[in-house]
This record gives C-alpha cells, sequence and structure tokens, in this order.
C-alpha cells in the first residue's frame, strides 16, 4: 500500500466513486456509466450473457437491456454495501460489494431483485478511478459463489 494514502482514504475513495457512479446509471445516464469504465473495460451484469466491452459496447449493452421496461417504465436503484478492498503492489485494487437492485413501479413498495454480488478490478486513471473489470453474479443463480471477502 503506499504511504502517501491510507487505506482509510482509500476504501472512502471508492466508496465516493460508487456513488457516483451508481447515480449515473439509475439516473439512465448510460454514457457517464459507461465512461467510469477504463477504454478497454469489460462489464457483465448477467450470468452467461457475453461480456461488454469497451465504453461504447457498454452504452450499447445497457440501451438494449433497458428496452425491457420500455411502456413500463420504472426507476431502479443499485444499493451496494459491504465494500471489501485489497490494493496489489501495482496499484490494482479488487473490490468485492453486495449490491441490491431496488425496482419501484407505481406501486408504494419496491421490489428487491435481483440480489447481487459484484467483483470489480479498479485501476487509477490521471489520478482518478476507473472501473477495469466488473462481474456481477446473481444470489438465485445456483453455480454463482461469491466466496469470503478477502481479509487486509
Ligand atoms: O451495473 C451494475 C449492475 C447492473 O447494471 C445490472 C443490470 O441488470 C443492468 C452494478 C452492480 C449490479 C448490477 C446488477 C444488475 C442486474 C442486472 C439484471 C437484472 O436486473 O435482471
Amino acid at each position: 500500500m503506499s504511504s502517501a494514502r491510507s487505506f482509510t482514504d482509500l476504501y472512502v475513495a471508492v466508496q465516493q466513486f460508487y456513488a457516483v457512479q451508481m447515480r449515473m446509471l439509475d439516473e439512465g445516464d448510460f454514457e457517464g456509466y459507461a465512461h467510469t469504465f477504463t477504454s478497454d473495460g469489460e462489464f457483465t451484469h448477467t450470468p452467461g450473457r457475453p461480456p461488454a466491452r469497451t465504453p461504447a459496447g457498454i452504452v450499447k449493452e445497457l440501451v438494449d437491456f433497458h428496452k425491457k421496461f420500455e411502456g413500463n417504465p420504472v426507476q431502479r436503484r443499485h444499493w451496494f454495501n459491504m465494500l471489501a478492498l485489497t490494493e496489489h503492489d501495482d496499484g490494482t485494487l479488487e473490490s468485492t460489494v453486495y449490491a441490491l437492485v431496488l425496482t419501484s413501479g407505481t406501486d408504494r413498495v419496491p421490489e428487491v431483485a435481483p440480489s447481487c454480488t459484484v467483483h470489480d478490478v479498479l485501476v487509477h486513471e490521471s489520478g482518478r478511478l476507473k472501473t477495469r473489470s466488473r462481474t456481477v453474479g446473481h444470489d438465485y443463480d445456483r453455480t454463482h459463489k461469491s466466496g469470503p471477502a478477502p481479509l487486509t
């Protein structure tokens, strides 16, 4: 770990990064969300679906996925929690979080689905955090195991 920045600083920076990133997705700013990934970034949001690659590919994937809500608009919010972070010697960060997707239609009670784990590789680019890869596992998928969080 670099001496200039404490683990606590890094942990808070990753939380802030996620708060901004996931708000972009939830507000429908797919371009903004996709550009929080590196130019060679990879994103798999559903098991069995091929990874979307590059910010342009990620925008296309998100536009396609959200077509299923056409005619039945919903507000989705991705709630991240239980962040576990490991910093590698080359500065790469591995992060695992729990994610709940809260979906509100016109009903007062939101649906919580799916319950997910997220495994990210994060890097610093020009002093800013970016996602190099994101793999989302879904708890209903019995082939998926999130494993224990790494001890730092
Ligand atoms: O970006 C994410 C996502 C995400 O984009 C998801 C999408 O649909 C588009 C970060 C962390 C978790 C997720 C989870 C999902 C769930 C996925 C599939 C679905 O909602 O049925």
